[in-house]
């Protein structure tokens, strides 16, 4: 394991937000991907503080500085995921759902999909299910992909089902849902069209849905 990852990873737990600029910079001049940067170093970090958040060895305050950097070093890695096609494969429109505040895996999905060729319209986050409905009416929209992270908030994913059948669109537009409470039983109890694990596994997916 090379050892900027291990800095990368200090550099989250440690709120740092110097030494993150300091890794990517480093990273970039010695050719290493930014994408494997995020994933093994950064985001190995950001799981740690969310693991002593959970055992009460640190608390809220320190766990918001922590993803303040830690969106920091999303920002500056996803500006290097390379550019692929120009033409865009499909239209999708974006966000984490209503309740729920996360959006950094959420703004790494974005950056993938951006970067992988699809037109993406990033709604943010505490998206009702309302305003993905109407956007993705506005853009005729291929598919909407949200994120949840709270076993709190997946629910909102199956009442975007709910609405869009109530509204005759399901199968017109197609979903896919992610974030780390949510797998494929969640995805296919809820009838939604597909699940991905990660960024490349969401653009697995949609290259796949919309082949
Ligand atoms: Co909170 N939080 N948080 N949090 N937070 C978790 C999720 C938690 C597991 C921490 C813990 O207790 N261990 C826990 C949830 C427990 C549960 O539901 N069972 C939790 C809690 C409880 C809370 C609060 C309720 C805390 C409180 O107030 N007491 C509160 C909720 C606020 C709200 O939303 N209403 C809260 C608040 C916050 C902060 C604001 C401080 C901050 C968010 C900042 C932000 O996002 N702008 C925060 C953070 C940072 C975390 C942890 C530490 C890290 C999340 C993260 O960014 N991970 C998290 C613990 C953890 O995950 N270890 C935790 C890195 C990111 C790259 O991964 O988001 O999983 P992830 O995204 C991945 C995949 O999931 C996937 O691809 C991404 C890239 O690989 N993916 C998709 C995500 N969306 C996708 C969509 C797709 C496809 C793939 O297609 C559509």
């Amino acid at each position: 394991m090379h050892q900027l990852y291990e800095q990368a990873r200090k550099a989250i737990v440690e709120a740092d937000e110097d030494r993150v600029k300091a890794v990517v910079e480093q990273a970039l001049a010695e050719n290493i991907e930014a994408a494997d940067l995020l994933k093994h170093g950064f985001v190995p970090g950001i799981s740690e503080i969310g693991g002593r958040f959970e055992n009460e060895e640190i608390f809220l305050p320190e766990l918001i500085m922590s993803s303040d950097v830690m969106k920091l070093a999303t920002d500056l890695c996803t500006k290097h995921v390379s550019a692929a096609q120009a033409a865009s494969k499909g239209v999708i429109v974006l966000g984490t759902v209503m309740g729920d505040v996360h959006d950094i895996g959420k703004s790494i999905v974005e950056s993938f999909l951006s970067a992988s060729g699809f037109t993406v319209h990033d709604l943010g986050r505490d998206v009702s299910a309302e305003a993905f409905i109407k956007k993705a009416i506005e853009e005729d929209a291929d598919v909407i992909a949200t994120s949840a992270l709270l076993t709190t908030t997946i629910q909102a994913q199956a009442d975007l089902e709910t609405m869009l059948a109530e509204k005759s669109l399901k199968g017109k537009i197609k979903t896919i849902v992610g974030g780390a409470p949510t797998n494929q039983v969640w995805a296919d109890k809820i009838g939604a069209d597909g699940y991905a694990e990660d960024a490349p596994s969401a653009v697995r997916l949609l290259n796949e849905l919309l082949s």
